[in-house]
This record gives structure tokens, C-alpha cells and sequence, in this order.
């Protein structure tokens, strides 16, 4: 029985609920396909699709309160937010307000060498601000609060 509960426990991922720009602007896909793969070395990333590199267009088959449905379940059923927010987007800025509301840890990052983050995130004192300025930089701080 103490084996079950041990593996049960080791084998339990985090459910990770990632944030990037999606129609703010592409700009950074490259990052967050980085930042994703990376989490997933030992976490699950509930939203892959925001960093594909290939995902330039809005899809058509997907309606918009079709996406707005099942990220909002994703945000209440996930264990932690990590948002990137150096391309500003509404979307990202309404989810990171959706994550406080139902208490969900929220890391923000954003490249501070390229631009000032919005003061209504970094006025928040609930948002944990995570500034970079490289890319070294940034994977640290992931694996620092993955760890
Ligand atoms: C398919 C593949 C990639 O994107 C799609 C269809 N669109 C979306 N699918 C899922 N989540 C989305 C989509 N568009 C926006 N979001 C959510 O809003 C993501 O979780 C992003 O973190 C955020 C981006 O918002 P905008 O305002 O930049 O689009």
C-alpha cells in the first residue's frame, strides 16, 4: 500500500497552464515553444498549442467561445500559471486576472532589456514578477520554480 501512495506521488505531474500571445502578436512563438519544452521535462503544459511555431492564422474549425470554454476550465483545473509578457495581449492580460480570481500561482515573465511591463500587472502585488534579459536568465528562473 505505501508502494501505491509513493508512486502515485512521484509519478503526479503538475498541471501547468501556459501564457503567451496569441492574436497580441507572434513575435515571440520561438520563446514559448522554448519556455513549453522546457517545462515539460517534468511538468504537463495543459496549453501547448500557444507555442506553436507553425500557428500564424486564426483557425477556422475553432470558435472563439469554444476556446474561451476550455481554457477558462483549464485556468480553474490547473496547478500554476507561467505567462510570457513581453508581446502584450489581451488575452494573456485576461487570464492572469482569471488566475487570481480562482488563486492560482502566477509567474510573469517578461523581457525587461525590451520593454516595461503594463503597471496593472506590475502594480499587482499577487503576480510573482519574474523579469529577464536572456535567455539563460529565464530558463534558470523555470527551473528554479519547477524544482
Ligand atoms: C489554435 C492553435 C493556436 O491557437 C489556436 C486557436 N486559438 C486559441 N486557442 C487556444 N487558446 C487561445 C487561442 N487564442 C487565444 N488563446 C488564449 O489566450 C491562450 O491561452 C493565450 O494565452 C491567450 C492569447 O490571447 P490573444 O489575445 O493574444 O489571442
Amino acid at each position: 500500500m505505501i508502494h501505491v501512495i509513493i508512486g502515485w506521488g512521484v509519478n503526479m505531474k503538475r498541471k501547468i497552464y501556459f501564457a503567451g500571445s496569441i492574436r497580441g502578436g507572434r513575435a515571440d512563438a520561438k520563446t514559448y515553444h522554448e519556455m513549453i519544452e522546457l517545462i515539460k521535462e517534468t511538468d504537463t503544459v495543459l496549453t501547448e498549442h500557444v507555442g506553436d511555431m507553425d500557428y500564424s492564422s486564426i483557425s477556422e474549425e475553432e470558435k472563439d467561445r469554444q476556446i474561451y470554454e476550455t481554457d477558462t476550465a483549464w485556468l480553474r483545473e490547473c496547478d500554476l500559471v507561467i505567462a510570457e509578457c513581453t508581446n502584450p495581449s489581451l488575452g494573456v492580460g485576461y487570464e492572469l486576472a482569471y488566475a487570481e480570481k480562482y488563486s492560482k500561482p502566477v509567474y510573469v515573465f517578461w523581457n525587461s532589456g525590451k520593454v516595461q511591463l503594463s503597471a496593472m500587472i506590475a502594480g499587482d502585488p499577487y503576480y510573482h514578477l519574474m523579469p529577464y534579459t536572456n535567455k539563460e536568465e529565464l530558463f534558470a528562473c523555470i527551473r528554479r520554480i519547477l524544482a
